[in-house]
Formats: C-alpha cells, structure tokens, sequence
C-alpha cells in the first residue's frame, strides 16, 4: 500500500507544517487499516500564527466589495460542482456514510456556496424615514473581524461550509478547525477556495485536537466570533470561553429529535421516513430521529413492519452502493453506543426489538460496525428517552393521544427537530404551532434540513442563533445604524420636533 499522504495546516495562503512536527491519522471506520492521510498535530502556536494571518488579511478582505467576495465564492461553488464525485468518495472513505449521503454532503456545500454568493449582491439592510426633516437613515451590516471555527465530523464539508460562506461573504476573515475524524473534506474545501482565488490569509485551517487548537482559538481575543458544532458538553465550554470578552458565540449542538405517528397517518410512509430519520448516517445527526412517538392503535402495526425494515437494513462499506448504513465513526463512539444498547437492555420495562449489539465478524472486524437498534416501550424516565445516543438506536414510545404525544415531545431538554405523521391538517398545524423545536416537519421525517432555510434549535440544542439563509449573516455581522444629517442645522429627535 502506498504511504499515506502528509497534510498540512493552510495558513496565510501557504501549506505549511506544525510547530509540533507531530501528525495523527485519519483512519476509514469501515476499514481501520486504510490510513487515508496524516494530518498536522497543532498546538496553540499554529493557531496563534493562523490568527494573525487572518487579523492581517481582514484589513484587504473587509474591503473588497461584496460582489466581488460573492464571486470568488461562486467559482468556489461551481468548482466543488466539478470535484463532487472525488469529494464524496473521499467523505465516505474518511466518515463511513455511504456514497449516496455524502454526494447529499458535498451538494449541500455546493447549494451552501451557491446561496452565499448570491447574498454578495444582497446582503440588504433598511431605509426609514427620520423623524426630523432632511435627515436619512439606513443600517447597515458590519464584518466582526476574524471568525473561529469548530466543525464536526458528521458533515464535514456541508457544515464547514455554512459556517465559512456567510462569514466570508460578509467581509470576515476565516480560522477553521476541523473535527480530528474528517480534516479531508475541510482541506478539499478549502483547496477550492485557494484554487479560486480566495486572497491569502482569508482562510485558514489548522488540524489538531479540541484541547490544543479549539480551546486556543475560542479563548483568543483577536477572534470576533465563535461558531462551533458538537455536544453540548463542549458549547458550554465554548459559551463561557466567549463570555468574558462577549464574542458572538454560535452553538450548534445535541438533538433527540422525535417523530409523532399518528392514528390517522399512512403507515408504510411513515416506516419509511422513520427507517431514513433514524438510521440515515448510522444516526448520526443532530436532526436523527432518536424517538418515535406512536399511537397506542396503531402501535403494533408500525413496530412490526418497522422492525422487519431494520432487520433488512445492510450494513457495511458505504463506497459499495448497495450498502444502506455504514459504520460509527471511531472506536470510541461505537463504544458509547454499545453502552447505549446496554443501558437500553437494563431499562426497566424498556423491549430490545432488533439489533442491541456489535456487527461482527468477517468484513465487520475492520471497522466500527453496530447494529440498527430499537428499544419498544420507552417511557419519558428512561434514559435512552432522554439522552442522545449519535448512533444507530432508535427507541418507541407508545402514546394515549394526540395531547400526550405533544406532551412526550416535548420532554426533552432538546429541541431541535420534530415531525408528525398524520393526514388531518388541523392536528398538521396544531403540533407544529405546539412542539417547541427549531425544525418541524410534516409527513417527513426529523432530517433533510435545505440551506434557505434557517437551521437550528431550541432549548439546549443551540443559543438562539440559526445558521444557513440569510439568518446566518447575522451570527457573522453586526448591524450598524448609520443617520446621515443634511439639514446644517443642530436638530435634536424627541426635543425639537415635539
Ligand atoms: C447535523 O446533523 O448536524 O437536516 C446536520 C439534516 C442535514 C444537516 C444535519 N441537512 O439532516
């Protein structure tokens, strides 16, 4: 087998080396002998050096007319168009999502991209009438400097992507880290960006751990804002790193997002939306639908045909395009998913449907592999209720009616997507007016976010922001009130004209 390739951090235009002159490996969860490449091992010096560049670069990058911004990023766009095939399989080969899902990864990068860029000939604010006479006033937005980012390993080029874009195109200047598990698909985006002319300094990556490149970063107080995606545990952490010097700190963090059948709903549709909501990307999304909520008469019907489909599920290497799941994405995270199963199996009253265990043997030795899992009678106290697993489980809850499913929904301290499944609209809009999340669906399941659409959650999912559509220009900008005064005379609002 060839060597592996040697990555380098990308800092002020320049591929270059850490000051550690360590690297780690990205290994492929469906194969861990295939080492795909060797990543820079970084310290709190690269992110210094990245940094700099970038507080550099945002001097010339604040500048540069938006449109003109917007270009770069439309080649970039149409340039990821081009390289889509290689990126995914690169994905595949890095995260273990199958091929289908990461050309959705990429495309989603792509649409991301796309959207930005288009925001260089928007990016509106407002005119107003001003309360005295020849006097104009508009707002305006304003770039924040240089933006930290912390990125997961589940998206690695789609998220990566919704962070960069707005806050590129609105005049910032970039410091990404990427998740250890993914840094492939970050370099190939920002490949992309460098090959397309983005200026030197404007974005930059540095790869490393949470404890020697993201803490450095968010704790830096030359970085304007932070925008992290992972566990809550961790946006805590982020939050408080933020708040002494009161950053724009974005928070993306833990779902337990759950679906609602309904008495009423087509079943075989929702078995289905139901299998891709919770097995899609071996579950592991943000927006995975980790509970669903039935109706006691239709109960047994679901968990029957639902299971049959799980047990079908085939499992294995997602660059094999028949391959419907693929694996966790490292060791550690199947282990916490197995624990999972255990504590699923130990729950009092709580029935192991399918799966609750290991993939083993044969090609499955190789990498991370667990079985589809459901659990049946779940109750609110369980703590496979309550908890995100980020893996391949999924749980049902039986429910007495339409007013203690919204109920069970809603207990939760996430709250990022939800769906019903029904065919009566008044309960359609009812539930979706009642469950408090950020993304609600009807008649499709908790995953399958669009890029126009603001995207984020309540409750401990996120704080308040929404990444994606032009809500994302507002985590990476600040608004400012401009009152332009051509009357030569000193006039004064609330005094002078009452
Ligand atoms: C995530 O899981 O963090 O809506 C993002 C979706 C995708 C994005 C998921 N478009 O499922």
């Amino acid at each position: 087998m060839a060597r592996p390739k040697v990555y380098n951090n990308f800092i002020n235009g320049k591929w270059v080396k850490s000051h550690t002159g360590e690297t780690f490996e990205n290994i492929n969860p469906a194969d861990k002998t295939d080492v795909i490449g060797k990543f820079q091992k970084s310290d709190a010096r690269d992110v210094d050096d990245a940094i700099s560049a970038a507080a550099e670069a945002f001097k010339k990058w604040r500048l540069v007319p938006a449109p003109k911004r917007g270009e770069i990023l439309y080649r970039v766009a149409q340039r990821l168009w081009k390289d889509k095939e290689q990126h995914s399989r690169d994905m595949t080969r890095e995260m273990g999502k199958v091929l289908a899902e990461t050309r959705g990864d990429v495309q989603e990068a792509i649409d991301m991209t796309f959207y930005m860029a288009g925001e260089g000939r928007r990016s509106f604010g407002q005119t107003t009438p001003s309360e005295m006479n020849n006097k104009f006033c508009m707002s305006v937005r304003q770039p924040l400097g240089v933006c930290g980012m912390i990125t997961p390993w589940n998206f690695p080029m789609a998220i990566p992507s919704w962070k960069m874009t707005p806050a590129l195109m609105m005049g910032n200047t970039v410091v990404i880290k990427p998740a250890t598990d993914t840094p492939l698909s970050v370099y190939n985006l920002i490949k992309a960006m460098e090959d397309e002319g983005m200026p030197a300094g404007v974005v930059n990556m540095v790869t490393g751990s949470g404890g020697s490149v993201g803490s450095p970063l968010m704790h830096d107080k030359r970085v304007g804002c932070v925008s992290f995606t992972g566990s809550t545990e961790i946006g805590r952490k982020v939050s408080a790193a933020c708040a002494p010097d009161f950053k724009h700190c974005h928070l993306e963090m833990g779902g337990k997002n759950c679906i609602i059948v309904m008495d009423d709903a087509n079943i075989d549709l929702a078995v289905d939306g139901s299998l891709w909501g919770a097995f899609g990307t071996t579950g592991q999304r943000c927006t995975a639908s980790s509970r669903i909520i039935l109706h006691k008469k239709i109960y047994a019907k679901f968990a029957r045909k639902f299971v049959a489909r799980a047990k079908a599920l085939k499992v294995g290497n997602g660059l094999n395009e028949k391959i419907q799941m693929g694996p966790a994405i490292n060791e550690e995270q199947m282990n916490t998913v197995l624990e999972y199963m255990r504590i699923g199996k130990e729950e009092d009253g709580a029935k192991l449907l399918c799966g609750g265990g290991r993939l083993k043997g044969g090609k499955y030795n190789k990498g991370w592999f667990t079985q589809p899992t459901i659990f049946g009678d779940v109750t609110r106290k369980m703590r496979i209720f309550q908890e995100e697993i980020f893996g391949s489980v999924t749980d049902l809850i039986p429910a007495r009616s339409y007013d203690h499913a919204i109920a069970l929904a809603n207990d939760c301290a996430y709250g990022l997507s939800a769906a019903i499944y029904t065919s009566n609209v008044n309960r359609a809009f009812a539930a979706m007016r009642d469950v408090y999340t950020g993304i609600f669906y009807v008649n499709a399941p908790t995953i399958g976010a669009e890029t126009h659409m603001p995207f984020g959650g309540t409750k401990h999912t996120g704080n308040g922001h929404r990444e994606a559509c032009t809500q994302a220009l507002d985590v990476f900008s600040e608004w400012k009130s401009v009152y332009v005064d051509f009357s030569n005379t000193i006039q004064r609002p609330q005094i002078d004209n009452q």
